[in-house]
Formats: structure tokens, C-alpha cells, sequence
């Protein structure tokens, strides 16, 4: 059978209950994850695009080829444009509780930008929420980390240099910390279109939501423990682990796995080899910081927490994922509380939100976009009753 009558998956009673597994929910056009060689971008493997200028890479995920020299420089000159917040913004974040966690303070500064700045047009507000979201990620950490008054943004320094800048974090290596944020950014935007907080955000917006009500939303799929909250899990979970004794390290990992709990930074949902992504940070961190104890647990957890998953029957990848390392090269480079690494993961990864929603709105069946999401579902338990015999 050809067209549109092919079958292309099949749905068994077994799928039911699996957070959607096998169930295809959209056609992408920016990423793919494939489950050998992991994570490409518009078919780049990510290794190849590392080193990549992240004005590019998110150039990339919109138009879906690389662009030339001149293509860059307008685009760079474009978000310099765009970059400007609206200081109520800023303001209104300062007003946050810190109570908070600094994602939920990211879902309300998402919502704000959106009842001030929104366009109503996808690209633009998406090309507008790219350009700001430095910004608005500064605002967050500066006033909820009591680091002072917002430092004013320099947009013509390019995306993450002057998100080093307005972070202004006390003590750190500007340079060391701008190195390894633009190679986190790039290698953050986009995983492909099923996974949840991609999911959550296109869904919200094919009910027709604006692109920061859907972005706020899709963070809050981010903020959870097994998504992107994953990086903050994991260098907690380094912490408590507390020895660099090989041994001792996989002896730990046995009895966290044993009592149930989850080995952070280690799995994945379609990923069925080590993520390419956590291979580049290993070698950043050789370069960056090799001597750092805790980056050189991590390493150690790279072979034995692997070989303690490996003998668990019911989990499907045993290897590292995007989350193993991150958290170390973060801290070695001077942005040292896992509290908000979540924030830098969202930052980056409202690029690749975007980019998809801009399609599925404006590109997909001809323009007319992807129709609202409306999934089937099975009831269960549910006789049919009267309330008066
Ligand atoms: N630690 C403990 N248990 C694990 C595990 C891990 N690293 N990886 C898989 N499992 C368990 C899993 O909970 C499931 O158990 P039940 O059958 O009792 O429910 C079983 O093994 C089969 O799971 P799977 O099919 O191999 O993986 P899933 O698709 O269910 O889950 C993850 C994928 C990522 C949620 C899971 O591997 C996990 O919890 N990893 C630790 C948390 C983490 O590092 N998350 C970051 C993921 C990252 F890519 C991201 O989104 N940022």
C-alpha cells in the first residue's frame, strides 16, 4: 500500500499507558533523534555542529539550511533588533518570590514578555522570544540569586557572549564560562518533536495559543525531574555519591538503582547508544576542566554506572545522556548552584520550540498549519449508569 493509506506504525494494547511510545505525533522538519547515532539538526550529526556559532545553529532550525556569511551577519543584526526587553518585564520578574524554583520563575517571565511583548505572529514572536530570552534568563538569576541590579545587555556581542555579560556571575572565567555556554546552547535547542516539552509547547499552540503562552507551557514540561530538571538531579546525585573511588562509585550506583531510585544522567526514551551530546561535553571538560573532582566522578560514572545498568534486564539504554556531565562543566566554570541549570537547558531549548511551532503553525499542510491536537483515548472502568434507576 502507498500514499496516504500506507501503514507506518502499529499500535498494540501494549502501547497503551506508555507516555505515548511509538505513537507518532508529528512530522518535524528541524531534528532527529535516532536511536543508533542520536541527534542531528536539518541532518547535521550535532558533534559536527558543536563549535558552531549559536546565531547559526538557531538559523539553521528556522530556515533549515546553514547560512552564508552574509546570511549571518543579517541574521546576528536581526536579533540584535529583536533584542530588547520591555524593562516592566524585568521588573515584574524582580517582584518573584524566591521561594520559587528559578523554572518557575522562567514559565512566569515567559508569561509576562508574553502579555507585553506578543506580536501574535509565530515568527516573529519566536525570532523576539530567541533574542530575549538571554535577557529575561540574566533577569532571573541576578535578582533571585542576589546578585544585584540586571546588567544592561549588550545584544551586539551575539546571544551568549552577552549572556555571560549581563549574568555578571560573581568569580566566574568570563571566557572559560562563554566557551562552554555556546556549545551547551547549541547543543540544547532541539531534540527532535516528540519529546515533552517540544511536545507540550506544539500541542498548546495548535489550539491556536500565542508562541509565549505555548513556550511557558512546554518549560513547565521541562521543569520535571525526568525531562529537563534531569541536569540539576544529576549533579546532586554526583554529590551524593561522594567518593572517586571506581569501586566505590559503581557500589553506590548499585544501591540507588536497587532501592528504585534513578541513576540521573544515565537513559533514555529513544536513545539506545551513549548521546553524542554528552561525548562532546566529556571532551570539553577534558579541556576545561580535567582536574575537577567532580567532573572526573562523572567520568567514572561514564563506565560504571553503565555497567551496573547494563545488568538490569528492564532498562533499555544504559548509557549516558545529555544530563551526565553537563551539570560539572557548569560548575567548574563558575555557575555553581544546580538549581538553575534547568534555566540554561530552557534557554536554549525555546529555540528549537519555537522553530517547530513556526512550522507546525505556518508551514505544515500547505500553510493551513497542524490541525489542533485532539488524541484518542480508551475509556476504562466507566459502565455506563443512570443516576435514578
Ligand atoms: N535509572 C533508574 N531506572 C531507570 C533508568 C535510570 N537511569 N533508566 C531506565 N530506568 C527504568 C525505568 O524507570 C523503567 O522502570 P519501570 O519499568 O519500573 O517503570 C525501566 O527502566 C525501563 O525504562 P526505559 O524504557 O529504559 O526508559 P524510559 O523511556 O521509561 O525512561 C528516562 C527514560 C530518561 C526517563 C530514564 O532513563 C530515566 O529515568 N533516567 C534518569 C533520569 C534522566 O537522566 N533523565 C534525563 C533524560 C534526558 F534525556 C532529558 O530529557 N533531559
Amino acid at each position: 500500500m502507498s500514499g496516504e493509506n500506507k501503514v507506518l506504525f502499529e499500535i498494540t494494547e501494549a502501547h497503551l499507558d506508555t507516555g505515548l511510545r511509538g505513537f507518532p505525533v508529528s512530522t518535524v522538519f528541524t531534528s532527529e533523534v535516532n536511536p543508533q547515532d542520536g541527534l542531528h539538526y536539518v541532518g547535521y550529526p550535532i558533534a559536527d555542529l558543536a563549535d558552531l556559532d549559536p546565531e547559526a545553529a538557531v538559523f539553521l532550525l528556522f530556515y533549515k539550511h546553514l547560512p552564508s556569511a552574509d546570511e549571518l551577519a543579517a541574521f546576528k543584526a536581526e536579533l540584535v533588533k529583536r533584542a530588547k526587553v520591555d524593562p516592566r518585564v524585568i521588573s515584574l520578574i524582580g517582584g518573584l518570590p524566591k521561594e520559587g524554583h528559578p523554572m518557575e520563575w522562567m514559565i512566569g517571565a515567559l508569561n509576562f514578555a508574553g502579555m507585553l511583548c506578543k506580536t501574535g505572529n509565530y515568527r516573529e514572536d519566536g525570532l523576539n522570544v530567541v533574542a530575549q530570552m538571554p535577557e529575561l534568563v540574566a533577569a532571573i538569576y541576578r535578582a533571585r540569586a542576589g546578585w544585584g541590579a540586571p546588567i544592561e545587555s549588550k545584544p551586539e556581542l551575539g546571544l551568549v557572549e552577552n549572556f555571560v555579560h549581563m549574568m555578571g556571575v560573581p568569580g566566574a572565567d568570563a571566557a572559560k564560562l562563554t566557551r562552554l555556554m555556546r556549545v551547551f546552547y547549541v547543543l540544547h535547542m532541539d531534540h527532535g518533536g516528540g519529546n515533552l516539552s517540544t511536545f507540550v509547547g506544539k500541542a498548546v499552540a495548535s489550539g491556536k495559543s500565542d508562541m509565549y503562552a505555548s513556550l511557558g507551557a512546554s518549560m513547565a514540561g521541562l521543569y520535571g525531574p525526568l525531562h529537563g530538571r534531569a541536569n540539576q538531579e544529576c549533579l546532586e546525585f554526583l554529590e551524593k555519591c561522594g567518593t572517586n573511588d571506581a569501586d566505590a562509585v559503581e557500589a553506590f550506583v548499585r544501591t540507588e538503582l536497587e532501592a528504585g531510585r534513578s541513576i540521573f544522567g544515565f537513559g533514555h526514551a529513544v536513545l539506545r547508544a551513549e548521546d553524542p551530546r554528552a561525548g562532546v561535553q566529556y571532551n570539553l571538560g577534558a579541556e576545561l576542566c580535567a582536574d575537577d573532582p567532580l567532573f572526573q566522578r562523572a567520568a567514572i560514572m561514564r563506565e560504571r554506572a553503565v555497567k551496573v545498568l547494563k545488568s538490569s534486564p528492564k532498562v533499555k539504554n544504559p548509557y549516558p545522556n545529555v544530563d551526565a556531565v553537563s551539570g560539572t562543566l557548569l560548575r567548574a566554570c563558575g555557575l555553581t548552584d544546580a538549581e538553575y541549570y534547568t534555566v540554561l537547558f530552557g534557554l536554549a531549548r525555546c529555540s528549537g520550540i519555537a522553530a517547530q511551532i513556526v512550522d507546525e503553525r505556518l508551514v505544515h499542510r500547505g500553510g493551513k498549519g497542524v490541525a489542533i491536537y485532539r488524541p484518542d483515548d480508551i475509556p476504562v472502568n466507566q459502565p455506563r449508569r443512570r443516576l435514578q434507576a
